[in-house]
Parts: C-alpha cells; structure tokens; sequence
C-alpha cells in the first residue's frame, strides 16, 4: 500500500515537474566498448573511464582493443603475469563501481572450427576465458568483425560461429552459476552486409538460425559508421536474430581516415549522439577515441540518452555535459565542439553538422553578394570572432590532460579562423588578399595533424577564393 501511495504521488510529480508520463526505461546494459584500432587506453584511462560510467549511471565496460595483440592477434596466448595483474586491478576497479567488466576476445582472423585443431582452438578459448574468471570476470564477449577474409569466404562460418559460441556459453554456464549471457558480434556486423536485394545473406542466416536466443548480438545500424537507426531498423534486425540485439554505436570514434590519403584520429568527435532508436533495447555500447577526455562529451550524452531513450534530446543533453564537465569553459568549448562533430567519409557519416550557424551566415553572405544585394558582413564577423575567442581563451586555460588531446585541433581551428577573417576582409574590400592561398595551404599541410570544421570554417575559404575565381572571368560564368 505504502509503495501504491509511493507510486501515485511520483506519477503526479512526474506530470507536474516534467510534463510528461513517461518513465525512464534504461537500457539494461549500457556503457563503453574500448573497440577501437590504434594505441590501446592505458590502465589509467580505463579506471578513469569506469569512474565516468559509474558517475553517469552506465554499467559495463567492454574490453576489445583491436590492437592488443592478447585480444585479436595471439588470442591463444594467455596474458603475462604483469599484464594480468594490471586486468585483476581493473577488474577490482570495475567492481567498486557497480561497473560490469565485459572481457571479450576476436579470435576471427584465425579460429579453426573442426577437427583437432577446432578441438584445440575450443580449449584455448575456455582457458583464456577462465584466466580472465579467476580474477573476477563475470561477463564475456566474442568478436568476429574484420576479419579481412577475401568476399564470401566467410559463408559457412555462420552455422560453425553459432556452434563455437552455443558450446562456450554452455561450457561457462555448467560450470560457473554466475557468469552473464554470453555477447557477440558477427562478421556481418551491419544491416547493409546482411542483407542482397531482400535476402538474408548465407552467413547471417546461417548464424541467426543456429545461434543460443540467449546470446547478446551486437550491430553497429544501416552501415559501419551511420547515420543513426530507427525503430524500424532496429525491429528489422530483432526479427532477423529472432531476440532483442544491441547497438554497437561507432561515435565518438574517429579511428578511420577522412579523405582518402587521410591520418587516424585526427578530428574529434565532440558532438552528442543523436538519432538512436526510442524503443525499447537491450543493450548499447559506444565505441570511443584513443583521446580519452574528448571522448567523454559524446559518451556522457549516451549515457543520458540510454537512461530513458524515448526521452532524450540531443541538443538539451549536450548544453548539459558541457556544462559538467567544462564549468567556466563551457562557453568556449561548446564553439570549439560546434565546429568538431560531423564525421563523414566515402562509407561512413555521422553526427550533427559542424558549425551550422557559421555555414548558414558564410551562405547567406556569399549569395547577397553573387545576386548584388546589400551584403551584411556583421553576423559572419561575429561568428569568426567568437570562433577564434573560443580557441584562444582554450588554448590558455584548458588543464594540461585536455590540451594534450586537443592541441592541434585548437591550433587549427585558429588557423581557419584567421583566414576566414582575411576572406572575409577581402570580400569587404571587393578584392583577394593574396595571403589568403598562402594561409589556405598551411591549413591543408596542418591537415595531417588536425581536421575541423571542413564544410564551415574551412569551406568558407574556398568559397570566397572560388568567388574571386569567378569575379576576374565573368565571361565563363555559369557556363556548364
Ligand atoms: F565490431 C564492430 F561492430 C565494429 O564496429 N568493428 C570495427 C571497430 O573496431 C572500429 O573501431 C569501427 C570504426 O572504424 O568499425 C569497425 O572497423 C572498421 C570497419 C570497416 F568496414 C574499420 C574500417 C572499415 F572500413
């Protein structure tokens, strides 16, 4: 009765405080895939990063770093003794903190499934497993994305990958009572690879139809790297492996190049996550940078978000986290962040656009003067002056571990901002200042280290060289 009255009156709270009815349904398991290619978090990072979870209501951690070779690459082997003892204190460190430490292993490249070796191949995998029991895992993984195999050779593996991981999670769970469902990732890891035409392909049929409905699977959406999931895609996916699956969210991450001939991790992704599905899930893992304190914008909008998904606002939750965990430099950080959230490439895109507002004045600016009406230079100005404001006041006062990740996209973004101030400045005058190539270059040689901003801060110098371009051969113009 106590609880009754107890209900009623948080219901009516809940109605006059947020306007809304609805309760928070968390997503049960939620948290951190380190996922990531390129040098592995330290043991610091990852207590520092379970300390953020527990202080954002997340409750798991998965352990896969691409290139921890114990983890990919020499699978069998087990952990050195000093490497171990730095997994028990993280594990002791997950534990104080209510924070579930997912071990996971992507034996993929080189698993053999039959025979003696497949014998062989069962047992190394339980030991390793068992190592990782003994110093206080209860949640396990296995990963079988990338593994670089030429097309279609991976068909049959459907059925044998269903029968390793039926047979690991019986072994785990007859002998230990308290070891969690077992979680996985097939090779086909997104829906666009599932799927030719409207038919299941082989593998994933094969796997979805062999597999224990208690094991957890994870996908990552449409694509790798995309552009967000809809309810519907999501109940596309649950119907395929016949049970709820997960997200593996690939944002923040930025370990994949941008142009062709592009650096790893040289934009961060700063933006909220956005776009993810209302209905209800199992479980949700966002896949950060190797820059552990930048990473914790976006993460610490996904734990809000997977705290009560049907209610989450991106935009609301990102002004929040800002002000969290940036105090008296929320303000600048946010400008910085604004212009350091789209991540897109020939196969991935995600996230909001960069600086929307200072495109959209650039935009306006560019077209009043094409079509000759009165050009209003003033809002274009003010977003330059905040732009290079933000970067300077975080270059002096951001703490030294921040700096240390965000350095060059500072400097960066400064450079732009000069050069959008002398484009600007030549528009005003009617004519290019020369120096405007010579800064567009050391922009493009910087871009090695830093990306930012390449469809705002950065677009906008070309745009206003390509204007010039246009104004001294007005006879080619419009000409297709
Ligand atoms: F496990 C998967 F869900 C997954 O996302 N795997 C990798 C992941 O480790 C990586 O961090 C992420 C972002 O780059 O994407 C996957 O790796 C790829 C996949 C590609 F198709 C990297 C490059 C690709 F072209």
């Amino acid at each position: 009765m106590k609880n009754f009255k107890r209900l009623i009156f948080l219901t009516l709270a809940a109605i006059l405080i947020g306007g809304s009815t609805a309760q928070a349904i968390p997503i049960p398991l939620r948290g951190v895939v380190e996922g990531f290619y390129g040098t592995p978090w330290t043991f610091e990072d990852r207590a520092d990063i379970i300390d953020f979870c527990r202080k954002n209501n997340l409750n798991a951690y998965v352990y896969a770093p691409k290139d921890d070779p114990y983890h990919r690459e020499k699978w069998r082997n087990p952990y050195p003794a000093d490497k171990l003892a730095e997994m028990e204190r993280l594990v002791a460190v997950a534990k104080k903190n209510n924070v579930r430490f997912i071990f996971a292993v992507s034996p993929g490249l080189d698993l053999n499934y039959k025979g003696n070796k497949g014998e062989e191949d069962f047992n190394f995998m339980i030991k390793k497993l068992d190592a990782m029991y003994r110093i206080g895992v209860r949640d396990f993984a296995i990963f079988f994305d990338d593994l670089k195999d030429e097309k279609g050779r991976h068909n049959e593996d459907g059925e044998l990958q269903a029968a390793f991981l039926n047979r690991v999670q019986k072994n785990l769970q007859e002998r230990y009572k308290d070891v969690a469902r077992l979680i996985m990732v097939p090779t086909e890891y997104f829906y666009e690879d599932m799927v030719k035409g409207n038919k299941l392909k082989t593998y994933t049929k094969n796997l979805a139809e062999n597999l224990d409905p208690r094991i957890v699977v994870l996908y990552t959406g449409r694509g790798v790297v995309c552009d967000g999931i809809t309810d519907k895609e999501l109940a596309e996916v649950n119907k395929i492996f016949g049970r709820e699956v997960g997200i593996w969210w690939n944002y923040p991450v930025n370990d994949y190049p941008l142009t062709p001939d592009g650096n790893r991790n040289v934009k961060l992704a700063l933006g909220a996550i956005e776009k993810l599905p209302t209905a209800k899930m199992t479980a949700i893992f966002f896949n950060p940078m190797e820059q552990v304190q930048m990473s914790k914008i976006s993460i610490a909008t996904g734990a809000i978000y997977a705290n009560n998904p049907a209610n989450y606002d991106a935009e609301q939750a990102w002004n929040k986290v800002l002000k969290e965990q940036f105090g008296s430099l929320a303000s600048s950080m946010k400008v910085f962040a604004d212009h350091s959230q789209h991540m897109e490439n020939s196969w991935a895109k995600v996230g909001f656009p960069d600086a929307i507002d200072f495109s959209t004045e650039a935009f306006i600016l560019l077209n009043d003067l094409r079509k000759k009406n009165s050009p209003y230079f003033e809002p274009l100005e003010r977003e330059i002056d905040a732009t290079e404001r933000a970067a300077n006041t975080l270059l002096k006062r951001l703490p030294k571990k921040y700096l240390a990740e965000c350095r060059p996209q500072l400097e960066q973004l400064k450079r732009i901002a000069n050069a959008d101030r002398v484009a600007l400045e030549s528009l005003k005058a009617g004519q290019l200042d020369p120096h405007l190539k010579t800064l567009r270059e050391e922009i493009a040689v910087n871009e090695k280290q830093a990306i930012i901003s390449e469809e705002a801060g950065r677009k906008f110098i070309d745009d206003v060289i390509k204007f010039f371009d246009e104004q001294n051969k007005p006879s080619k113009k419009k000409k297709k």
